[in-house]
């Protein structure tokens, strides 16, 4: 039982064991925290590096993704404190194209965690489903997540359909993701980027004019 078998079982996709490293290492008394950023978020950055060198392949990706997910099941709850007051509503999804979703639902769930209302819209989301969802649950923030370069497009496509329909100016827009940057947010004309899940949560209380 170590952060390193944690580490290791995501990187070599082993669910099972994720799950039960996890589990140890929550009874032992590591803050659900330490275990996300000292573990987990570093076996996937691993994975993505072997997978650049062509050490690792789509489906060793998959596996490994799942076996992350294993432990942010055991994880989520303890992250997102139980009963914190509701300081406003973020619909969240990676934009249309784009399956991604692991890196959106820690976001996700850091904001869950700082009190927002979350509607996840979940991946591959159409512009349209962004727009009629901002029409239909008057969101404060639309909140889109993109990993692949072709997908930074459909961020902007998604803009586009929020100027069009007339919600633009009712909600922030934050944008995220790998390939995503400050020059690409501020280009685009979105209200806040964050480059990881807990500067994301505080950035959103920001754009509200709370405190982070
Ligand atoms: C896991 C993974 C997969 C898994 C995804 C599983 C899942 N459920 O998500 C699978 C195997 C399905 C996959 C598929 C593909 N993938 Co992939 N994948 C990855 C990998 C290894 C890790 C991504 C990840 O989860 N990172 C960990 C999380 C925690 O980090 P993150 O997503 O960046 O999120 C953080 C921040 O960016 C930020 N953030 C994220 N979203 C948002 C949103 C907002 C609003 C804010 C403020 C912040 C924010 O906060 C997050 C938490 O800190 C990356 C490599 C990498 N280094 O990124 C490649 C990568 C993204 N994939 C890549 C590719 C090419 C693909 C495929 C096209 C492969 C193929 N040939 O089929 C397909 C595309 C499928 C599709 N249509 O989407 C490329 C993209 C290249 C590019 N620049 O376009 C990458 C970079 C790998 C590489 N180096 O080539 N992939």
């Amino acid at each position: 039982m170590s952060l390193e078998a944690i580490y290791d079982a995501i990187l070599n996709g082993n669910a099972p064991a994720a799950k039960a490293e996890t589990q140890a290492e929550l009874d032992a008394g590591t803050p659900a925290e330490t275990i996300l950023n000292q573990a987990c978020i570093p076996a996937m950055t691993e994975v993505g590096r072997l997978f650049e060198i062509g050490e690792k392949f789509v489906p060793e990706m998959l596996i490994a993704a799942r076996a992350m997910n294993a432990a942010m099941e055991l994880l989520k709850p303890l992250l997102v404190e139980a009963g914190v007051e509701q300081i406003g509503t973020v619909v969240i999804g990676t934009v249309a194209g784009d399956l991604h979703d692991i890196g959106k639902n820690l976001v996700a769930m850091m904001m869950e965690g700082a009190g927002f209302r979350i509607i996840d819209l979940g991946t591959d989301v159409a512009p349209s489903r962004f727009v009629d969802t901002v029409k239909a649950e008057k969101p404060d923030i639309v909140a889109m997540s993109a990993l692949l370069t072709t997908t930074t497009k459909s961020i902007i496509s998604t803009i586009e359909a929020l100027e069009e329909a007339g919600v633009r100016d009712q909600v922030k827009v934050m944008v995220g993701g790998a390939p995503v940057t400050q020059d690409f947010a501020d280009k685009v004309g979105a209200d806040g980027f964050a480059p990881d899940a807990g500067s994301a949560a505080r950035k959103a209380k920001a754009l509200l004019g709370l405190a982070a």
